[in-house]
């Protein structure tokens, strides 16, 4: 922890990169663990294919659908507070997640990069046209159900969740954005992200390559241990807060 927080004191420019485990003390599921409820039986990779929607929209609007009241309902957790704060602390500071929730924004951070998009942003699977995020649902019933998508208002093509699925191109602003700040940080935090999905796994690469220090916050090991100075092997919403503590002598809000 000495180690990190002196890097943590003495960054000037810092990216923060976080996954899906900076959310998993908030209660939201991690992408790769086993789904629960009604999803245990789907393989989320599965799910996240334009072919599963176009295969079978409502199976896929149902699961958003679910993921999107159980956002609705979770609270930012300490770890995204303790990103805030590190914000707040050094402005400049940029925040890249690969998450679709909205968290970092309710923790207080300004303005993440979204990197593979989000579950309030739908829009329509035809013609791109915006589409409003319908209202939740009175109750989520437990063995969960399927859903039709709504239809777009401009040319009735059916309504998809505004996230990024395999095999589609990330939001050219968002990853251009992303690279940049990975190449001009001296410091790149990355937060329980598994490194596995790419391109945002080359992220915290750019930001070794061009000579910043890397500092990792996950339970686990993962490939992203190849590039990292400094490891902290834990969970975020514990980590994260400490970190700003050693460094600053200060608990975050
Ligand atoms: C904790 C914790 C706690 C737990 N505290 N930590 C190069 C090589 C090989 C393959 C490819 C390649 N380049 C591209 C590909 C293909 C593919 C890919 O990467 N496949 C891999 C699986 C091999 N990539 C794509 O298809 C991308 N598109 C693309 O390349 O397009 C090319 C193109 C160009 C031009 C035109 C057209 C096409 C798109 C990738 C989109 C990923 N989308 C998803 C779904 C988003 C929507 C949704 O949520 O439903 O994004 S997949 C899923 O994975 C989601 C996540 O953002 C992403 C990353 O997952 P993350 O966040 O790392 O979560 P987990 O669950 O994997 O890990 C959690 C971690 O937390 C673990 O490490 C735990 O230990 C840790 N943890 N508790 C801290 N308390
Ligand atoms: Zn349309």
């Amino acid at each position: 922890m000495r180690e990190a927080a002196a890097l943590l004191a003495q960054a000037r420019r810092i990216v923060v990169f976080t996954g899906a485990g900076v959310s998993a003390e908030s209660g939201v599921p991690t992408f790769r663990d086993a789904l629960t409820g009604l999803w245990r039986s789907f393989d989320a990779q599965r799910l996240a294919t334009p072919e599963a929607f176009r295969e079978d929209p409502a199976l896929v609007w149902g699961w958003y659908e679910w993921r999107r009241a159980t956002v609705r309902r979770a609270r930012p957790n300490a770890g995204h507070v303790a990103v805030a704060a590190i914000e707040a602390r050094l402005p400049g500071a940029v925040v890249v997640t690969q998450n679709v929730d909205d968290l970092h924004e309710r923790a207080g951070s300004v303005a993440p990069i979204h990197l593979h998009g989000s579950l309030f942003a739908p829009r329509c699977s035809a013609c791109s046209h915006p589409a409003p995020t319908p209202d939740e649902a009175a109750e989520e019933p437990g063995d969960g159900r399927r859903v039709p998508p709504p239809r777009c208002a401009r040319c009735a093509g059916p309504v998809r969740p505004g996230v990024v699925w395999f095999g589609e191109a990330l939001p050219t602003a968002a990853l251009e954005a992303a690279v940049e700040a990975a190449s001009t940080c001296d410091l790149l935090v990355t937060v329980g992200t598994s490194g596995l999905v790419y391109p945002a796994a080359e992220i915290p690469q750019v930001a070794a390559r061009f000579g910043a220090a890397v500092l990792q916050v996950n339970p686990q090991e993962t490939p992203l241990d190849a590039v990292s100075d400094v490891n902290l092997r834990g969970p975020a919403a514990q980590v994260l807060p400490a970190l700003v503590h050693a460094a600053w002598g200060a608990d975050p809000a």
